[in-house]
């Protein structure tokens, strides 16, 4: 049998480096050879825990969703890639039949498929199988680790989208982890006049600043209240637009209440499931609060943004590790000690 190494999850702190057989594409797949895996907050949540909300794992399940590969099989009826092309890999593939698929918003499609979400295996693997029309070929000036960062960005794309981020916006972005950074170079690229970020960790305000945030606060021990005068001395008006990648109540409410009359914040970090927030002060300020759920048609954009020169991504890669180190790499993930930001596997030898 040749050889398919695989980091599969068996159950909660129970990460496994196994080989595994290596799958043949069905009717209008590819099958690929991996790239470049980057890990995910939510790759190591579900090796930490098991489960994201009512996500359960219960069976085995390969971990990874941020990929690239180059194409190594045809399925039948393929006709939009050849053997030896560079893909970046679109890891949500929905129904194309149901109301949302049809008008365009398939991130919201109940059938989606979507890599390391508990039952669908993810693709941090030397060989995987993925639909065609969900890889996008990359020029051959655009990496294929840039390839597999084409997925946060496309967050940070569908969050910039769902804002209304254009010429002239003036954004606040809370929250400077890997999500952040992708929301703070869209809404750059996207046209931003003035972007302010915001974090506890002074270290993550000291990356931001070096890959060109010129407003970059510490929210350590401040109020919601405090900060929002901050931020509004900062950008010398109030942002007409904030997008809350933390995850924290505190982050939420800080852009609840920074976020000047008439604006948008949009929820990107995952909240819990109630929280306590000024919703009247919002409601008579006519602050929309959007929601956002991963990203759909972004990937082209993200893409595009790359490839074009207005985005460069590379330096949010701060470690590398090889696919059967890919212990080490989630143990770095679940620390992320010594500065990481996004941590990348290697999956192709050599
Ligand atoms: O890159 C996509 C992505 N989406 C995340 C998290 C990490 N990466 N989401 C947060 C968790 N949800 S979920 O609905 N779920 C576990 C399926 O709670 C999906 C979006
Ligand atoms: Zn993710």
């Amino acid at each position: 049998m040749e050889e398919n190494l695989s980091a599969i999850l068996y159950g909660k702190n129970d990460l496994r480096i196994e080989n595994r057989s290596i799958p043949e594409p069905g009717p209008g797949e590819v099958q690929l050879q991996m790239q470049d895996v980057g890990i995910c907050g939510s790759d190591v949540h579900y090796w930490t825990n098991g489960r994201i909300g009512n996500f359960i794992l219960t069976s085995p399940m390969l971990l990874g969703h941020e990929a690239s590969g180059v194409v190594s099989k045809l399925g039948q009826g393929v006709t939009n890639l050849k053997i030896g092309d560079r893909v970046a890999v679109e890891p949500g593939v929905p129904c194309r039949m149901c109301k949302f698929c049809k008008t365009g918003r398939y991130n919201l499609c109940t059938e989606i498929r979507f890599c390391a979400t508990p039952p669908i295996d993810g693709n941090l693997a030397r060989y995987y199988c993925h639909a065609a029309d969900f890889c996008y070929k990359l020029p051959d000036h655009v990496s294929t680790e840039e390839g597999a960062l084409l997925e946060p960005l496309s967050v940070g794309v569908h969050a910039c989208r769902r804002a209304g981020v254009t010429i002239d916006s003036t954004v606040l972005i809370s929250g400077a982890g890997p999500i952040g950074l992708c929301c703070y170079l869209t809404a750059k690229a996207m046209g931003a006049k003035q972007i302010c970020i915001t974090d506890v960790d002074d270290n993550r305000l000291k990356f931001a600043k070096n890959i060109g945030v010129h407003h970059a606060l510490s929210v350590r021990s401040k109020t919601s209240e405090e900060m929002a005068t901050q931020i509004e001395t900062t950008l010398g008006q109030r942002p007409e637009i904030s997008i809350e990648c933390s995850g924290n109540p505190a982050g939420l409410k800080n852009c609840m209440l920074a976020t000047g009359n008439g604006g948008c914040v949009v929820m990107v970090g995952m909240q819990p499931d109630e929280v306590t927030v000024p919703l009247l002060n919002a409601a008579v300020r006519e602050v929309d609060i959007r929601g956002t759920f991963r990203y759909a048609n972004c990937y082209p954009t993200a893409l595009s943004m790359i490839a074009t020169g207005q985005v460069d991504a590379k330096p949010l890669i701060t470690h590398r590790y090889k696919l059967e180190d890919s212990l080490k790499a989630f143990e770095h993930a679940k620390t992320m000690r010594d500065g990481a930001v996004k941590i990348m596997i290697r999956c192709a030898q050599g």
